[in-house]
């Protein structure tokens, strides 16, 4: 049923993972051997020429042994080097027949396997998980007829229009060729300078000025298929479509300050959080969704369905959410399924096929030769992660690394010698025909003018936003503008921000001790050829937006209605109350969250009642950043021994400058008294005034518990930044 959570664990091989099975390998129990098959006696040293002499050449298993390890690496991907990845399975709710012939929207009985790579774009393979960037959303499916790969991001849209102007933005992004600096940023000279004299990717910079570009979690992330594609029906119907997935667990951030903070103490957070949740069976899900356009609505908007550079407002054409995805299984070996992984926009089966959006068509020809050289040749779609679930019969044969062994003489077509097979198929059949899209044009290098509106969409985002997402906004330019150092881009910049909100530019000028331009008179380059006459390239004159502001790009009116899979911390000490530690902790894990207990000391605490409470953390194995939200148990001496530890106050200080949910158990309360924020302890122990600040104090565990879980699913206290007295 659309919308219903999975509770039952999917415990079955889909069909991807048991067509991987004969490539598996599993050294227990066995004997090590080389690569030819022979045993090995000594694997811990060299042939030498006695005990203190040479090594030998002649010690065939040594050189074998170091040369594979030798070439153990291949290039990362020029840009989303760092990603994580997990097996899972889609499924449709009801048939999309009308819209598409494609098998795996159209049989609501088929589940189809899927791979989904999750990523960040800038940095190396070996950087931070909490960079401020855009997250890919990467999905292969396997279906029946063949492989489709929905490669997306969790952003709706993009920095340019038009794939020529690809490179020049990663070289402006990755970091600076002369010294290297700085890893998986953007706060730097060359990106800005580069964005500041591309008006198009202002829309794109409001969403990575947002909170999205910090996600809590990739399981709280939406994603985007960005381009418009088509469907095609078995009549052969054409509909524009974009594809989003909705996370059942709502869309959410970390703080600016936490995603730092985390950056340095675990780097891995976003893979750890992956991995972590599908090995305990808490599986992330997602709707997808589609907006669906008939083909004669094309020039119904005052924006272009072909920009990459504009979403369709829910407010003009509606998500419907057609299926789910699930991610039921962490891959076996890193290596060989995530990074070894070929993503393709180019990989569509029937049913789905591409349009003439320019960034789209560029990329066509990108991802097939970004994996020759990544993967090393052309038979890169036989490695096991990209291999289809079908077989694969065509008169493609060679090249490095080969796998199959293709029978017979003929590796041609027309042949008689083989029967003439492997034979094409009729659309009825199955075969792949391109939609008949009649196209009339002189081939020029120009730009379309109904791509020139580069900011009525970008002030949409920014109106959209609520305050504390705003004031984010505003901090993200400050921050990231601040680490520009030549001042004329920080001015052409703000220049570019007049054209969206006056207040954002003053704000951000403010903190960069700038004056914020008079008026928003800035060149305007819209991809103009040298030598173009300009008249033509006047921009049609911005339209005011159909909607003024769009429900749905605000985070938060996200869903709010779970606290599944959060992380809570409880704060104790030896003397802890055995009862508020145990209640707390039963009632929040009923509800769906993974408890953690942080004490001073690893081992074990021993509670008031003598009993023993493992130690999962201690304050210095552990930090705020890592929960999200904190509780204090109650026990008079566990509470003096807290309220006396420096650490386990800067926890408490920490997470509250980062908005989070702290409920403190009666006793406990001293400890919340020792910290920034005791003045803005609950008045009274009413239910209304715990969840004005998302601070519980109460006596009563069985209360205390669930205004705690109401407190949490709320997520962050966001309202709470606005004095910014806490300094931790
Ligand atoms: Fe791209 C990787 C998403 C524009 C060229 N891209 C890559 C990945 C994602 C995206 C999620 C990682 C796939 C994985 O996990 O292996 N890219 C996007 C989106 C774009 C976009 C949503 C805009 C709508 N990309 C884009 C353009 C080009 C490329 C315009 C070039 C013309 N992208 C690549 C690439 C990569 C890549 C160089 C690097 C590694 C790879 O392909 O497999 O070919």
């Amino acid at each position: 049923m659309p919308g219903k959570k999975t509770t039952s664990k999917l415990t079955e091989e889909n069909k991807k993972i048991a067509e991987l099975s004969p490539n598996k390998e599993d050294s227990n129990g066995e004997y090590i051997n080389t690569n030819t098959g022979v045993r090995i006696n000594d694997d811990h040293n060299s042939l030498k020429a006695g005990d203190r002499g040479p090594t030998l050449m002649e010690d065939f298993i040594f050189r074998e042994k170091m040369t594979h390890f030798d070439h153990e690496r291949i290039p990362e991907r020029v840009v989303h080097a760092r990603g994580s990845g997990a097996h899972g399975v889609f499924k449709v709710y009801e048939s999309m027949e009308k819209y598409t012939k494609a098998g795996f929207l159209t049989d609501t009985t088929r589940e189809t396997p899927v791979f989904v790579r999750f990523s960040t774009v800038a940095g190396s393979r070996g950087s931070t998980d909490l960079a401020r960037d855009v997250r890919g959303f990467a999905v292969k499916f396997y279906t029946e007829e063949g492989i489709f790969d929905l490669v997306g991001n969790n952003m709706p849209v993009f920095f340019i229009q038009d794939a020529v102007k690809f490179p020049d933005l990663v070289h402006a992004v990755k970091p600076e060729p002369h010294n290297e600096i700085p890893q998986a940023a953007s706060a730097h000279d060359t990106f800005w300078d580069f964005i500041s004299l591309m008006p198009e990717s202002t829309h794109m910079i409001m969403w990575l000025m947002s909170d999205r570009a910090i996600p809590r979690s990739y399981r709280m992330m939406e994603g985007f298929g960005v381009h418009t594609f088509r469907f095609v029906n078995a009549s052969n119907e054409s509909f524009f479509v974009k594809f989003h997935w909705k996370p059942l667990l709502g869309v959410h951030a970390v703080a600016w300050d936490e995603a730092q903070k985390i950056s340095g103490k675990d780097p891995d957070f976003h893979r750890r959080d992956l991995w972590e949740a599908i090995e305990s069976g808490n599986f992330p899900e997602w709707e997808l969704g589609v907006q669906i356009v008939p083909e004669a609505d094309e020039f119904k908007f005052d924006f272009d369905l072909l920009d990459s550079t504009k979403i369709i407002p829910e407010e003009l054409v509606p998500v419907q959410r057609i299926g789910k995805l699930t991610l039921n299984r962490n891959p076996d070996n890193f290596f060989a399924e995530t990074e070894q992984v070929a993503f393709h926009i180019g990989h569509v089966v029937p049913g789905i096929d591409f349009t003439n959006d320019p960034l789209l068509q560029g990329r066509l020809f990108s991802y097939t030769d970004t994996q020759l050289i990544r993967l090393g040749g052309p038979n890169f779609q036989e490695i096991p992660i990209n291999r289809p679930i079908i077989p694969v019969h065509n008169n493609q044969r060679d090249g490095y690394m080969r796998q199959t062994i293709n029978r017979g003489r003929t590796s041609y077509s027309p042949n008689s010698l083989g029967g003439g097979y492997p034979i094409q198929s009729k659309a009825a059949e199955g075969g792949f025909t391109s939609y008949t899209e009649k196209i009339d044009a002189k081939k020029v290098r120009e730009r379309s003018r109904s791509f020139f509106d580069h900011y009525t969409q970008a002030k949409l985002f920014f109106n959209s936003q609520s305050t504390p997402e705003k004031q984010h906004m505003i901090d993200a330019f400050r921050f990231e503008l601040g680490k520009v150092e030549t001042v004329a881009i920080r001015e052409r910049m703000l220049g570019i921000l007049t054209q969206v909100d006056r207040d954002l530019t003053a704000q951000v000028a403010y903190g960069l001790g700038l004056e914020a331009p008079a008026g928003p008179e800035q060149p305007v380059n819209h991809g103009v050829p040298a030598d173009a006459d300009q008249a033509h390239y006047e921009p049609f004159p911005p339209k005011d937006p159909v909607p003024d502001i769009s429900l749905a790009l605000s985070m938060a009116n996200t869903v709010k209605d779970s606290i599944s899979t959060r992380k809570i911390a409880i704060l104790a000490a030896d003397g802890a109350d055995a009862a508020s530690i145990n209640g707390a902790k039963s009632a929040l894990e009923a509800a769906g969250a993974v408890v953690e207990i942080v004490a001073p000391h690893l081992g074990e605490i021993v509670t008031n009642d003598k009993s023993l409470v493992p130690v999962d953390k201690s304050f210095l194995t552990a930090a705020s950043v890592f929960y999200d939200a904190l509780y204090v148990a109650g026990g008079v001496t566990s509470a003096a021994t807290l309220e006396a530890d420096a650490d386990a106050v800067h926890f408490l200080n920490e997470a509250y400058r980062h908005c989070k949910a702290i409920a403190a158990h009666a006793e406990g309360k001293q400890v919340l008294e020792a910290t920034y924020f005791a003045n803005k302890l609950p008045e009274d122990d009413s239910e209304e005034s715990a969840l004005m600040e998302g601070v519980v104090v109460q006596n009563d565990i069985d209360r205390l518990s669930q205004i705690f879980i109401t407190a949490i699913a709320q997520h962050r206290f966001w309202e709470r930044e606005k004095p910014r007295r806490v300094p931790a």
